[in-house]
């Protein structure tokens, strides 16, 4: 049975904004209230999923998520027409209305964390779609993305779809940002590394000083228990604190790996020579690939300003891989050099594919941000929801609903406009047409 990894990208909202919203996040702090384009920002990411699905990687969309989340207003006591509660809410809490229009379902690595069937003991594909509890903004989205992970990949016999944690610190989960499948191929059984920022109970464990953990120890092993992961198929592994204080908010930002290759920052993981060890006895018969940038080559800082590590490494059909790297890499001149260097002297990555995402990369969302990975077998891949592949058709499709629904331009004083809800809820309700979603919104009578 042969199996293939295929990216689900969040396809970027029409209320993409610059909220400052995430505490520990250097480029969302950095843009707060700048003005955003979201039509751009849209189509920057269609081009990536065109990109990939142009290097022959199989790519699939995930819809946004309805924003401004009037029925979150009403849910905290806001009462009224819809205009009426966006005006009440724009002038008595402002905050609060960005905090409920943000697009950040966009950042799909973070929507779920997904168990590919050979792993488990029982042979289904797990889904635990994340809490992100520690962010309100992103809180918001675990609704919605239950009910969009159900539509597209249904029914019980191959698909088992979790509860999230418990919406408290002890299990703040962030989904498979901080989750990396390692294996000899796709279809094969791998290992499974759960990436944590603290130890919740632990309080006299290392933990970053000046920016938020967002994954706890306890919510990677929960997940990996609903998993049904044997203890010989998981690693699990602690980011190193300063990396976190750093702006590396998630394991992500530091390190990206894809069957046998994994490239890690120096300061990515607290003991890196013990992960490395246990990965690679793990592995048993596979030969792991570890490539490491030192803090010489690549400061944390510039990893983080540049987001190398954020980028997605695909298998091509040949069997090599790309490194899809987002355009700040290539415009930090120590970053490319790096990168040259590297791709020179191993033999796995094979060739670099610079994308263009700086709508969402000032909000510190880069390529490996944008998409949700999940690894199918010919049978599984038969049971989802075909209408979100992306193929010329459903591009070609998704540039002209962008081109038609979408402005250019956005402030946060536009948020409580009455006629930005209405474009979003058109966008939306025509795009579940073109998904064949079903009805998946509140504002269509679902969950209302
Ligand atoms: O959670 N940004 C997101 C970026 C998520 C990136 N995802 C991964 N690394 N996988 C976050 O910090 C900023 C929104 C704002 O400020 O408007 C934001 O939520």
């Amino acid at each position: 049975m042969s199996a293939r990894e295929v990216n689900f990208d969040g396809l970027v909202g029409p209320t993409h904004n610059y909220g400052g919203l995430a505490l520990g996040n250097v480029a969302s702090e950095k843009n707060v209230h700048s003005p955003s384009n979201p039509k751009v920002a849209a189509k920057q990411g269609l081009q990536k999923m065109k990109a990939i699905h142009d290097l022959g990687v199989p790519q699939a969309v995930l819809p946004p998520q309805e924003r401004p989340a009037v029925g979150v207003l009403r849910d905290l006591g806001f009462e009224g027409s819809d205009s009426e509660i966006l005006r009440r809410v724009g002038t008595e809490a402002p905050d609060l209305l960005v905090s409920c229009s943000s697009a950040s379902s966009m950042w799909a690595a973070n929507a779920a964390t997904v168990g590919p069937s050979a792993d488990s003991t029982d042979g289904k594909v797990h889904f635990t779609p994340a809490n992100l509890r520690t962010n309100f903004h992103r809180a918001i989205e675990t609704t919605s993305t239950v009910r969009i992970l159900r539509a597209i990949f249904p029914g019980q016999e191959r698909f088992v779809h979790h509860d999230a944690l418990p919406a408290v610190g002890l299990f703040s989960d962030e989904g498979a940002a901080n989750h990396t499948r390692l294996c000899e191929s796709y279809d094969e059984p791998g290992v499974q590394l759960f990436v944590y920022g603290v130890r919740a109970f632990d309080h006299s464990a290392p933990r970053p000083v000046r920016y938020p953990a967002r994954q706890t120890f306890e919510a990677s092993s929960a997940v990996s228990r609903f998993h049904r992961l044997p203890p010989s198929r998981v690693v699990f592994a602690q980011q190193h604190p300063s990396a976190i204080d750093a702006g590396a908010f998630h394991n992500d930002v530091v390190a990206v790996g894809n069957q046998n290759v994994f490239f890690v920052h120096e300061r990515a993981f607290l003991e890196p020579e013990r992960v490395e060890r246990e990965l690679r006895a793990k592995l048993e018969g596979t030969r792991l690939h570890w490539i490491e940038a030192t803090r010489k080559e690549v400061t944390l800082e510039e990893a983080v300003a540049s987001y190398l590590f954020n980028s997605q490494l695909v298998t091509l059909p040949s069997g090599k891989m790309a490194l899809v790297v987002p355009l700040e890499s290539q415009q930090s001149l120590r970053v490319w050099t790096f990168l040259q260097q590297m791709l020179a002297e191993q033999e796995m990555i094979d060739r670099v594919e610079v994308i263009d995402v700086r709508q969402s990369m000032k909000n510190g969302g880069g390529p490996a941000c944008l998409r949700l990975r999940v690894v199918l077998t010919d049978t599984e891949l038969a049971r989802v929801n075909s209408s979100v592949f992306l193929d010329d058709r459903l591009f070609q499709a998704l540039d002209a609903w962008i081109e038609t629904h979408y402005r250019d331009r956005l402030t946060p004083d536009d948020l409580a406009d009455p006629k930005l809800l209405d474009e979003s809820r058109a966008a939306l309700d025509e795009l579940t047409q073109v998904l064949n979603l079903g009805s998946i919104y509140r504002f269509q009578g679902e969950g209302a």
